[in-house]
């Protein structure tokens, strides 16, 4: 069976998107999509033989359409995930699920009344051969219980349009999903220190930051957040054990040795970084779809966590003080199980 596959968003990542569907996963096809661009949309229709529709309500309403992609901007997504859910379509939506914990809460309320999973978050990491197999080294208990974990999540440059803020918002989001996700644990409180700002970066940003966080069972984290390093886009971790510790690999790359140096290129950005990640959650995705299943990534109750943990992150940068994360509520029966 071929998942027809409708697209909410046709800038960057959406186009990305319907590039991968239509060219790299086997059994999917794009049959609509929208922007607020409609030459945008129509152009990006054209490229995959998909028909350009005026809204986000009309790809998810279309009879071709068999489930739904929301790549729009963060503030739209939730509009689209609860009409996605009020037609019974699975949806697949990037970060974030919602901009406020209010709205993630809707569409927990809408998924658990419709009675079984329809949403998915785009939180790739979980789908990193590196994050994965990090996974598998804790949970078999090879170097003990967890006790620290030290990450770094740095950019190459940001623009202007790039706000303190969404270094949780739009950064740190990675981190939050995928430390929960690795430690089977939930964040309890958060801090941000406030290091010297790099000169390079605009005059309003707080560039870099660290952010430390405390989980129920007592790990500790830092994660650097730093947009500005000019040097490449780098992903860090190493998860500190009781009898060990596991880091993941730097991506791999020919190693040169040239005018008396010995050198391997840094990543530019995310995109390359995550390719193949992106690439396995698409494809483990749309298999549930065809086969009508369930998703079994990052549910809609892992999107809501991020969002209100990233809140709490925002509030913590602000005031400089420790800030418990009290507003979490305990996950219900709905998103149980083995994995968060
Ligand atoms: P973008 O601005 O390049 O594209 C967004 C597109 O959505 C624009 O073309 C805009 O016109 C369109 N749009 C906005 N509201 C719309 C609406 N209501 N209906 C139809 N179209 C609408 O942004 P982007 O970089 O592609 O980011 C899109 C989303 O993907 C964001 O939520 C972002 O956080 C997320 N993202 C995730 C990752 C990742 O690593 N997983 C990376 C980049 C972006
Ligand atoms: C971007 O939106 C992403 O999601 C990338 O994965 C992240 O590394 C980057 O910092 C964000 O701006």
């Amino acid at each position: 069976m071929t998942v027809r596959i409708g697209v909410i968003g046709t800038g960057m990542i959406g186009q990305d998107h319907i590039r991968r569907l239509t060219h790299v996963i086997t059994g999917t096809e794009v049959t609509a999509v929208c922007d607020l661009d409609t030459a945008r949309a129509e152009e990006v229709a054209a490229s995959v033989g998909a028909r350009a529709l005026p809204t986000g309500g009309a790809v998810i309403d279309a009879a071709d359409v068999d489930a739904v992609v929301v790549t729009s901007w963060g503030p739209t997504h939730a509009e689209h995930v609860l009409a996605a859910i009020a037609a019974g379509k699975p949806v697949f939506c990037e970060k974030p699920l919602a901009t406020t914990a209010e709205d993630c809460l809707k569409i927990v309320s809408a998924e658990t009344a419709h009675g079984s999973r329809l949403v998915q978050v785009g939180f790739m990491r979980r789908y990193d051969a590196g994050y994965r197999e990090m996974r598998q080294v804790i949970t078999s208990g090879a170097i003990g219980a967890p006790l620290m974990v030290h990450c770094a999540h740095r950019n190459a440059t940001v623009p202007e349009s790039y706000t303190s803020a969404m270094a949780a918002q739009d950064t740190a989001v990675h981190e939050i999903d995928v430390l929960r996700w690795l430690l089977d644990d939930e964040i309890r409180t958060v801090q941000v220190l406030r290091p010297r700002r790099t000169s390079k970066r605009y005059a309003h940003l707080q560039d870099p930051q660290i952010m430390l966080f405390e989980t129920a069972e007592g790990v500790r984290i830092d994660l650097e957040v730093f947009v500005n390093c000019q040097y490449g886009y780098d992903i860090q971790c190493e998860t500190v054990g009781e009898e060990g510790l596991v880091r993941l690999p730097d991506p791999a790359g020919v190693a040169v040795r040239s005018a008396g140096r010995h050198s391997t290129a840094v990543l530019q950005d995310w995109k390359g970084r995550f390719e193949n990640a992106f690439d396995t959650e698409f494809r483990e995705w749309a298999e549930t779809v065809a086969a009508g299943t369930e998703p079994t990534g990052p549910s809609a109750w892992d999107g809501y966590a991020a969002t209100v943990i990233t809140d709490a992150l925002v509030q913590a940068l602000e005031s400089g003080e420790i800030v418990h994360v009290d507003a979490l509520k305990e996950r219900p029966a709905f998103y149980g199980g083995a994995s968060r």
